[in-house]
């Protein structure tokens, strides 16, 4: 039995992008069932930590197995399942380099520049160039490349694409695609999979539930 784990509740801002969305995507993709259950975001107790070591959301229980860091869940995920990575070796390795590049080389980039504007401080503080320049001229023109010959990352689509396509949304959500067309049209490609559309909707429901 897979049972996702999330906050009871998140206010406003962050509902639709907490990341069990990307873990309840693609357990949708795969039509793998799973339960998820709520964890209290005021007053942690040991037991969230036992389970991630810093007190934030997502984990996945399978089993015996508990598993946080939402790239390890997918990949995890991607073992279950043919429709979330291949089974071949160089199927597997294509996936996991592009989970680690949009973990550590795109969301790396891409959130600080999103917690300015989460912030109100668009423009401001003594590192807003460095974060901008990091994302526009050294993420996001790579990706526009990289897209530019191809819909999905990897073959016809996978886990790497969950959590490329969910990094590059949040962005597009403070306009930062703008100037990026291709980067554009994969993620509104990724996000009208039926799949995407119903694990959008469980997570507002899921926390409108907690209102
Ligand atoms: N690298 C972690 C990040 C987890 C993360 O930032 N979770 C957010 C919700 S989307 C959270 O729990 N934030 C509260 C906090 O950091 O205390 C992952 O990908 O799972």
């Amino acid at each position: 039995m897979l049972t996702l784990t999330t906050w009871d509740w998140v206010p406003d801002a962050p509902r639709g992008y907490v990341r069990d969305l990307r873990i309840r995507w693609a357990l949708e993709e795969a039509g793998l069932p799973y339960v998820v259950q709520s964890t209290p975001i005021r007053g942690k107790s040991p037991d969230h930590y036992a389970h991630q070591p810093f007190g934030q959301v997502p984990w996945l229980t399978d089993g015996d197995l508990t598993i946080f860091e939402s790239g390890a869940i997918l990949l995890h995920l991607g073992g279950l399942s043919p429709a979330l990575m291949p089974a071949d070796r160089a199927g597997r390795s294509a996936v996991t380099q592009w989970l680690f590049a949009a973990l550590a080389s795109v969301e790396a980039a891409s959130q600080p520049w999103s917690f300015h504007h989460f912030s109100g401080q668009v423009g401001q503080g003594p590192m807003w160039s460095f974060f901008a320049d990091f994302l526009f001229k050294h993420r996001l023109p790579h990706m526009e490349r990289v897209l530019s010959d191809r819909d999905w990352l990897v073959g016809d689509f996978s886990v790497a694409d969950i959590l490329m396509a969910d990094v590059l949304r949040l962005v597009s959500r403070f306009d930062g695609l703008a100037d990026f067309p291709i980067c554009r049209a994969y993620v509104a490609r990724a996000t009208a999979r039926p799949a995407f559309q119903k694990a959008h909707a469980d997570q507002m429901a899921h926390f409108a539930a907690a209102d």
